[in-house]
């Protein structure tokens, strides 16, 4: 398939190497903050990075996997998330480890809508973490404020079509293919160029099919379907990802390449054992302005986005 070219928004600088045009036509500074329009008004007034704690209610995710698959247990878990400084709660009824099978779309709206319901009515904003537009859709009338779908509208044909009829915050990450095939998917030739160029085309898709660009967050896919050092080069260059305009999030709590990073006698660090790495990555990404980060430890995060926040107020 031939590569589409990159949108001229992209490129343009508006008056100096200051500002440059977002998707919609708007004119950034590099200094602004930029969260996605549809957010509830909590979170549309946040002048932070937003912390988005994991619930995944299934047996098999690599961190939590098991522990909250009971409807009344993960619902409690979601409590707790906000206790501890959640902004956000994402649930998830589906593993995307490497490897992992898919779930019947049965298992995973089983899974999922009870403790979107219990969460939302609660008064708390709800994410729902799938590739699938009709539990999107259920958890939507279940409640929930913010699709995640780490396909990035590439896994379910469906999903474009949802989004262009309601109006809650998408966020698109990079994804090459399914659990059971992305560790064969890490061929770049430069990872963060080519990343770039292929989560503009994914957004560039969904918005062709009437999905408001503003409404759009983009996310690097940490962890999927690239390498430890791949994902060591896109961090390094979110600035550049950051000039596509659009609102950032990104995933690496607790992930594999952290646990390589810090690994004793050639064995990668636990994966409960990564949290202080998580926490250094949180610090970096508040600076850069990112407008959320998902974590498994939210107090941990909520502590360093204070820090990040007091110094910059401190100037
Ligand atoms: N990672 C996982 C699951 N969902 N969603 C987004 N947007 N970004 C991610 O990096 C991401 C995600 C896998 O991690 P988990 O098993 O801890 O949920």
């Amino acid at each position: 398939m031939a590569q589409r070219a990159v949108k001229p928004w992209l490129l343009s600088t508006v008056s100096n190497d200051m500002t440059w045009l977002g998707p919609s036509g708007a004119a950034h500074m590099r200094t602004d903050f930029l969260r996605p329009a549809g957010l509830p008004s909590r979170l549309a007034k946040l002048e932070r990075t937003a912390v988005m704690g994991v619930l995944n209610v299934t047996p098999d995710s690599f961190s939590d996997g098991g522990e909250y698959l009971q409807t009344d247990v993960a619902i409690a878990r979601g409590v707790d998330l906000v206790v501890q400084g959640a902004d956000i709660v994402d649930i998830g009824g589906e593993s995307t480890r490497p490897g992992a099978q898919r779930v019947t779309l049965e298992e995973e709206l089983e899974r999922t809508i009870p403790v979107v319901t219990a969460l939302s009515a609660q008064g708390i904003a709800v994410s729902i973490d799938t590739m699938r537009a009709q539990v999107a859709q259920a958890a939507v009338e279940a409640g929930a404020v913010i699709i995640n779908d780490v396909s990035g509208g590439k896994a379910d044909p469906n999903m474009s079509d949802l989004l262009a009829t309601i109006e809650v915050p998408y966020i698109l990450m990079h994804w090459r293919g399914h659990s059971t095939e992305m560790n064969s998917m890490t061929e770049y030739g430069n990872v963060a160029s080519d990343v770039r160029q292929e989560l503009n085309d994914q957004a560039l898709d969904v918005i062709s099919s009437g999905v408001a660009s503003d409404r759009i967050v983009l996310d690097p896919g940490i962890g999927f379907a690239k390498t430890g050092e791949q994902n060591w080069s896109l961090l390094a260059q979110l600035d550049s990802l950051q000039e596509l305009g659009y609102p950032l999030l990104v995933g690496a709590s607790r992930k594999k390449f952290l646990g390589e990073l810090l690994a004793a006698d050639g064995v990668a660090r636990d994966v409960d054992q990564r949290e202080s790495a998580t926490t250094a990555i949180t610090t970096l990404l508040a600076t850069a302005r990112v407008w959320a980060v998902r974590v498994h430890d939210v107090r941990a995060a909520r502590d360093a986005v204070a820090v990040v926040q007091k110094m910059q107020e401190s100037r």
